[in-house]
């Protein structure tokens, strides 16, 4: 198998995420070796992968994205075709889940390691079912530990156009099915089945239902200060403000 990030075709990419996946849970010294063949670190010069080393704990290794806002961000989630089912339990929320080179979720204990290891910016891209994009921006996107129950901590200054839907959830806890953290007298988890920050119980909800039927209302994935329709496509990067 061929390494060469510069030279290799789209193929070659998926190759190595293919790569990453199967070491995600493996000995960081054989993440290293790839690392090095992929010749990237920190999401730098447009490489795919990258391991960070944070204080106070392992080097953890990340997906990177360089093809949507500029190099230097790390791929949290992703959401495609409604293959991967994102109605996850507490755990899997944290440990994360999915496949980096489709749907995917990065697990909450890596963004918490992450973004308490320095400040960082998120930037949530998003497309409808036609085909319009649009984008919501971040300066300063920090979440909380699992005592905390990953607590939505802060999210700066928004800019973008797709309208500042995340505020709505601002200070609020994480919640699976299996753990109602919200402040609705139901169970938004449960009945949206999704993992969010809710709170009685979303102005937006990335991990919710794909929709099958691209005229369903909002209980789909959704961003309610563009529109009520469902997304078709999402993702949400992070990156290090000081990049
Ligand atoms: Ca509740």
């Amino acid at each position: 198998m061929a390494y060469s990030v510069k030279n290799d075709t789209h193929l070659a990419t998926q190759e190595y995420l293919q790569k990453i996946i199967e070491l995600k849970d493996k000995e960081l010294a054989e993440q290293s070796k790839v690392l090095r063949l992929l010749g990237g670190s920190d999401c730098q010069n447009n490489s795919i992968a990258s391991i960070l080393k944070l204080p106070h704990t392992d080097p953890i290794l990340v997906p990177c994205d360089s093809t949507i806002a500029g190099p230097g961000w790390i791929m949290i989630q992703r959401r495609v075709d409604g293959t991967e089912n994102f109605n996850r339990n507490w755990k899997e929320y944290k440990k994360g889940f999915g496949n980096p080179l489709h749907e995917y979720f990065i697990g909450l204990d890596y963004i918490y390691l992450i973004t308490q290891s320095q400040p960082h910016e998120l930037y949530i891209h998003m497309e409808d079912f036609n085909n319009e994009t649009r984008y919501a921006r971040y300066s300063n996107f920090l979440i909380g530990s699992e005592e905390e129950s990953y607590v939505l901590e802060k999210l700066g200054n928004y800019s973008g156009n797709a309208g500042d839907a995340l505020k709505y959830h601002l200070n609020m806890k994480f919640s699976t099915k299996d753990q109602d953290n919200d402040t609705s007298k139901g169970d938004c988890a449960k009945d949206y089945e999704s993992g969010w920050w809710f709170y009685n119980c979303y102005r937006c909800n990335l991990n919710g239902r794909y929709a099958l039927d691209v005229e369903q209302n909002d209980e789909s994935i959704s961003w309610d200060e563009w529109h009520l329709k469902p997304l078709k496509f999402t993702q949400m990067m992070i990156r290090a403000k000081s990049y």
